[in-house]
């Protein structure tokens, strides 16, 4: 295969591969005998990761030999999942799915996208294929649970939800990490393979690194400096550090910012109702640490606030700010002066694949939401989706308008969102439902259908999204390591031959056939595109360059060569291509980012819309919400609950791998000394967690990690539920958190679930 390694005299190889389980992307060696993977280490030579990787990278072997990992399709038949032939399966689908859609219209089917759909070229290239076929406007996905307020704040500003500013870790002198905690996720919306030795480094120069996190993570410890901020509050912060700022007349966003912006003036005069007196009570952060934070960033010769997962799914006062949140850190970056500057916060330049080095360049139609609504809380679409926290309204409530079908792609949300013991009821009443996966588990039991795609090292890969928030400019390629089996078929087709099904054609139609009128298409859109590197070639002649064989390898390189560094087949004979790529196993490095004002912007007024009347109106709200806040007063059991991450955990679904989950339990509940005995608590004893939505029992592990008032307990366990087959899981199943979240609580900009910052009760059992 392309990047592999041949050695002389036995059939042993080395293949290079970029790691496609979490969003730091290393580079991995792989040494296969015939056909059996021996060892996996990180590749030294990779020119992202330089030989880093976690506990994780090296078990894609164990997930590949994991005998739970489905290898044929499975169709339940009275109650109980048995394997069939793949022609089976699809017989199955082409019976039942197409049904619905006739008797009941599009809308009665739903789809929801999990996670690894963004590891995944097969989904990142052929989802939409599927969406468009399905025809409905019922898409949830797990953004809705994660990211999606980073990407609406960023629609708005700046005129796409893909122009995200990520830190410039390499070359930053100060870095505020606000709700996350890289050191055991390895960093998200900031793609950087050993990122804890990025951080390390900033200190190593003579930089700072200060987090903003209830808790004391190993991310905390390897900082200068620990606030301990309430949950949920954080936009508070950061308006009043907006209103230190133009206290001390400090607002500068620098010359080539200050030249591309509107509005400043109108967000700082509205964050002004914040100060750092009055926000203290609710944050539990002194005045003078608010202060003295804004001062420092401002005076720093470049630095940035990063935001993640706690900035992003936190909730205050029964709502949500989480677009603003997201928003505010932009602000408090943009008056620092550290927008789009090295050291600060820039724009990536992704080497294929963006829409942000696509058509026309430093304006466009900007962003909007709210094309069409879900029928029972008439939630808005946001980005195609509604939020994941409607689903099971819309599959119980809704009346005759209900989702009676449902398609999962690499999804887990029975376990992955709020009042999931709900969704779990909902799923069941379903009339069908199918689900592409490589395990039956406690959301994939549900499904009459399941499809297995092939394992992670049985497919080719390219971080197509990651690599759009990646502290360097860098591209991977990596074809599969391990063949095919004979009747397996590639995820993509797959996700093809699904489509074709819906669409009426039936489980004969070739995904082939759709592909190659998939990619004449786009290529006949380029062509025709005055702003694409190939306007006005023949298109028969780009087709002909990219050769017959369909797939996602295929698009890739035709994305690649029309990216920003690419060889528009020819035209630009060093740059990027597929064939480039696969000559250079370790990556190509195209170097640190450049600043993309205003040429990144989309929005209709060419410049960054700071005070796009969305996000302005969120001040008002925001303050409302801190006079309806009770901070000083939650009742005597009260504790605000949050979640954690685990370096050998990966959301809901690795919990099948012996080495990952061997050792100490750790679906713990940390509770603060004081809290645990004010409330009779004790280390290694049990305690009941009661919620709005449900309650829970689960292990306590008394922690001076928390701050007082708020206890933390991680995601994606609860297993060992009747009706899956993940041993292992089952034997180490712990606790599901989302039983505690809340579904109606959301960021109502986004759609974005609250999952940190949730009012619990505790009581001793
Ligand atoms: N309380 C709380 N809840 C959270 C979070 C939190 O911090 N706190 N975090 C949220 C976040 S950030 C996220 S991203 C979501 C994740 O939410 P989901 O994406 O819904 O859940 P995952 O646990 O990632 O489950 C992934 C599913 O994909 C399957 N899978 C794995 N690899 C493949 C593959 O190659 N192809 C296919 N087709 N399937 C595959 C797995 O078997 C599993 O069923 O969880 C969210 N939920
Ligand atoms: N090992 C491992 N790595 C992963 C994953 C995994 O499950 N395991 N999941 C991957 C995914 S899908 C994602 S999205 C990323 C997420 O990456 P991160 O965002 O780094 O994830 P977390 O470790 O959940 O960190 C969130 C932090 O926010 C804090 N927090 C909670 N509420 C608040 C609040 O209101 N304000 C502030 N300031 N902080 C708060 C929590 O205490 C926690 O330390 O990780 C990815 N990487
Ligand atoms: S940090 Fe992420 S990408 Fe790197 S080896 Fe671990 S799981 Fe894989
Ligand atoms: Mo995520």
């Amino acid at each position: 295969m392309g990047t592999d390694r041949q050695h002389s005299g036995d059939d042993t190889r080395v293949a290079f591969r970029t790691c496609p389980l979490c969003e730091a992307g290393c580079g991995l060696e792989i040494t296969v005998k015939g056909d059996t993977v021996v060892r996996i280490r990180g590749d030294r030579d990779d020119v992202f990761s330089k030989g880093f990787l976690c506990p994780k990278g090296s078990t894609l072997k164990q997930l590949h030999d994991d005998p739970d990992r489905l290898r044929r399709p499975l169709v339940k038949r009275d109650g109980v999942h048995v394997e069939v032939e793949w022609g089976e399966a699809w017989a199955v689908i082409a019976e039942r799915l197409p049904a619905v859609l006739r008797d009941h219209g599009r809308e009665a089917v739903g789809v929801y996208m999990g996670n690894p759909c963004a590891h995944n070229l097969g989904p990142m290239l052929y989802n939409r294929s599927l969406l468009q076929a399905l025809g409905t406007r019922r898409r949830f996905s797990a953004s809705t649970v994660d990211q999606a307020p980073r990407q609406v704040a960023a629609g708005f500003a700046f005129g796409s939800p893909v122009t995200v500013p990520v830190p410039d870790l390499d070359r930053t002198d100060y870095l505020v990490v606000m709700g996350a905690n890289p050191y055991a996720s390895n960093g998200s919306l900031c793609t950087a393979p050993d990122f804890p030795g990025r951080l390390e480094a900033i200190r190593a120069r003579g930089g700072t690194v200060v987090v903003i996190d209830p808790r004391r993570t190993r991310t905390v410890e390897g900082a200068d400096r620990w606030l301990a901020i309430r949950p949920g509050t954080d936009a508070l912060l950061l308006a009043a550090m907006v209103t230190t700022l133009a206290q001390d007349g400090r607002i500068d966003p620098g010359d080539h910012v200050g030249a591309w912006l509107t509005g400043l003036d109108d967000v700082v005069l509205a964050c002004a109702a914040f100060t750092p007196e009055s926000v203290a009570a609710a944050t539990g952060i002194a005045a003078a640490d608010t202060r003295q934070l804004a001062r420092e960033l401002a005076a720093a010769p470049s630095g940035s606030i990063y935001g993640r997962i706690g900035t992003t799914t936190a909730g205050f006062a029964g709502t949500s700010f989480s677009t603003a949140t997201s928003w505010l850190i932009d602000v408090v970056n943009i008056v620092t002066g550290n927008l789009d500057r090295p050291g600060g916060a820039m724009f990536p330049t992704p080497v294929a694949g963006s829409g942000n080095t696509r058509g026309r360049r430093g304006s466009g139609k900007g962003f909007t939401t709210g094309k069409g609504a879900t029928v029972v809380r008439g939630l808005p679409e946001v980005m195609g989706e509604y939020p994941a926290a409607a689903m099971a309204e819309e599959i119980t409530d809704a009346g005759e308008r209900r989702m009676r079908a449902v398609v999962t792609v690499g999804g887990n949300p029975v376990l992955s969102t709020p009042n999931s013991d709900q969704l779990d009821a909902a799923l069941a009443q379903l009339e069908f439902m199918v689900s592409v996966d490589i395990y039956l588990n406690e959301t994939t039991r549900h499904a009459d259908v399941i499809l297995p795609p092939p394992s992670q090292l049985q497919r080719g890969h390219y971080d197509l999204a990651l690599l759009q928030f990646a502290v360097r400019n860098v591209a991977n390629y990596s074809d599969p390591v391990l063949p095919l089996p004979d009747d397996q078929p590639d995820e993509w087709e797959i996700l093809a031959r699904l489509g074709l099904i819906a669409a009426g054609l039936g489980p004969e139609a070739e995904p082939s056939a759709a592909d190659d009128l998939g990619i004449a298409t786009l290529v006949a859109g380029a062509v025709g595109d005055p702003h694409s590197s190939i306007h006005g070639r023949s298109a028969d002649e780009i087709l002909a360059a990219l050769g017959a064989e369909a797939g996602p390898a295929r698009m890739l390189d035709f994305m690649l060569q029309t990216g920003p560094f690419g060889a528009a087949f020819g035209a630009n004979p060093e740059g990027a291509s597929l064939a480039a790529l696969r000559a250079n196993p370790h990556g190509l490095d195209y170097g640190a980012l450049q600043p993309r004002l205003p040429e990144a912007l989309r929005t209709p007024s060419g410049t960054v819309e700071l005070n796009h009347p969305v996000l302005l109106a969120e001040l008002p709200r925001l303050h409302a919400a801190l006079q309806a806040d009770g901070a000083a007063t939650p009742a005597a059991d009260e504790v605000l609950l949050v979640g954690r991450r685990d370096l050998r955990s990966n959301n809901s679904w690795m919990h099948n791998i012996g080495v990952l989950v061997k050792g100490k339990e750790r679906c713990t509940l940390l509770v603060h000394p004081l809290d645990a005995q004010r409330i009779g608590l004790t280390d290694g004893g049990q305690a009941r967690v009661v919620a709005r939505v449900g309650e829970l029992t689960t292990l306590v592990q008394v922690s001076d990690e928390m701050r007082p008032g708020v206890v933390s307990l991680p995601h994606g366990w609860g297993h060992g539920v009747e009706g899956t087959r993940m041993e292992v899981a089952a034997s180490r199943p712990g606790v599901n958190s989302n039983v505690l979240t809340d579904d109606a609580a959301i960021d109502p900009l986004s759609g974005t679930s609250v999952l940190n910052g949730i009012p619990v009760t505790l009581q001793p059992i």
